[in-house]
């Protein structure tokens, strides 16, 4: 008998590529049939069997407080009975670039779009615009999204499906994309000497999300600072995930290392399409129509995404209490998943930065793409699935990160663990046999 998320998932087939609206939701790497959800609240998910799991994907990062918070249910439903979309300027979308500068003082303008892709593609194009120099060095698994210009040694769904480098790029366009190593300062310091006066830009994930979580290693983003001003190249920071998850003022508040531009994505817009991008002032000066590097969107701060993204980011602009309640929880479950695996003699490395936790089926240290890659993708497979029989929602994914929302409870995170207990089990039994 099919479950619906199989029936659901065939007819899916039929009119969408793969069956998904973007590859990081197909289960390619663990196998089996995507979930198909149809409702949340807070950390609990239900799937299209009514089957109810504790989530750790969190719609992928957006949903720090949780699925449907009332506040932000209530002001996306009275937005909306004022039509949904003007393309024309709101108040809410002046409020919403206050409160970013407000929680990140060096954005000193800021543009609102409707991914995170479009904050990063954006973001380049403003640098090389900015500085009138062409490539860009980015770090391998590292994602930044699907634009042509990032789909070099990618992370997330390009990595996962095993292409972090896709067909339909140029030539042309890869050319001035550089590669270096994550947490090595001396491949970055290769790169520029040997392209001297032609990076505009070095962009990075100031933690890394998209390989699972790797947390920069002591001076890694210091170090990176230094050479973008010795070099005259604009320091991007890619917060897509990061930004407002690791503390008010993301990673750069957490590593008080602070670039020129910085984009985000996910929570600014509670759920809702958004990206920005911002920094500093006389940097996106070159925007049009101020400047004359072109960047445009019909929906770019649409009413609903502002006052979704507004109303989550001035509740955790109130309540610098939360980032503790997610620190403690985050500890909290990663201590004890240590704990079940070290009792199970299973191999592995967790690494956590705040509220974004990852497990990797390795022996290695894992600090960059290398490390991560050396996770064993068939134990976390059997590891994935056994949780999910267990009421638990991972990311389907050795390469990426966990989130816990301030709406996780110890009594979820205990099942979780216990649920872990009872997969290493399995899995342990599967390896010996
Ligand atoms: P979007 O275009 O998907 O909104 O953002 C792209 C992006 C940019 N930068 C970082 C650091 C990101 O993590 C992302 C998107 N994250 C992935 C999950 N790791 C999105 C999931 C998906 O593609 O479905």
């Amino acid at each position: 008998m099919l479950s619906k998320s199989q029936k659901l998932f065939e007819r899916a087939q039929s009119f969408i590529p793969g069956g998904v609206n973007s590859p990081a939701r197909a289960f390619k790497s663990v196998g089996g049939t995507p979930v198909f959800f149809e409702k949340a609240k807070g950390s609990l998910i239900t799937d299209a069997d009514g089957n109810e799991y504790i989530d750790f994907v969190g719609s992928w990062g957006p949903m720090i407080m949780g699925h449907a918070h009332p506040a932000v249910i209530k002001a996306v439903q009275d937005a909306s009975f004022n039509s949904t979309s003007f393309g024309a300027p709101t108040e809410v979308e002046i409020n919403m670039a206050e409160l970013v500068q407000t929680m990140v003082p060096n954005v000193e303008k800021v543009r609102m779009v409707n991914s995170g892709t479009e904050a990063c593609m954006s973001a380049v194009r403003v640098a090389r615009g900015y500085t009138g120099k062409e490539k860009i060095i980015k770090f391998e698994g590292n994602y930044h999204g699907h634009a042509d210009t990032f789909l070099i040694k990618a992370g997330s769904g390009a990595l996962t499906l095993g292409s972090p480098s896709s067909p339909g790029v140029t030539e042309g366009t890869a050319k001035d994309t550089l590669v270096a190593d994550y947490n090595n300062l001396n491949s970055v310091e290769k790169l520029l000497e040997k392209n001297k006066d032609e990076v505009a830009a070095i962009i990075l994930e100031p933690v890394a999300g998209n390989m699972g979580c790797i947390p920069p290693v002591e001076g890694f983003l210091e170090g990176l600072r230094e050479l973008c001003d010795k070099h005259e190249a604009v320091l991007i920071f890619d917060e897509v995930m990061t930004g407002f998850r690791l503390s008010r003022g993301g990673a750069q508040e957490r590593y008080d290392v602070w670039a020129d531009l910085v984009t985000f994505g996910k929570i600014i817009g509670g759920g809702l399409p958004v990206g920005a991008f911002g920094g500093r002032k006389d940097v996106m000066a070159v925007v049009a129509p101020e400047g004359p590097v072109y960047q445009a969107g019909t929906l770019s701060g649409n009413p609903l995404a502002m006052h979704a993204g507004f109303t989550q980011l001035s509740l955790l602009e109130r309540h610098p209490e939360y980032y503790v309640d997610l620190e403690e929880k985050s500890e909290y479950l990663a201590k004890r998943l240590r704990a079940v695996l070290n009792q199970h003699g299973v191999d592995h490395h967790i690494n956590r930065v705040g509220s974004m936790v990852s497990i990797f089926f390795t022996d290695a240290v894992v600090t960059d793409f290398n490390t991560a890659n050396q996770t064993d993708q068939s134990i976390f497979r059997l590891f994935f699935h056994e949780m999910l029989k267990h009421g638990i929602y991972l990311p389907p994914s050795p390469f990426e990160s966990w989130f816990l929302a301030t709406t996780h409870t110890h009594e979820m995170l205990d099942k979780t663990i216990l649920a872990a207990d009872e997969a290493l089990g399995v899995v342990k039994l599967k390896m010996d046999s």
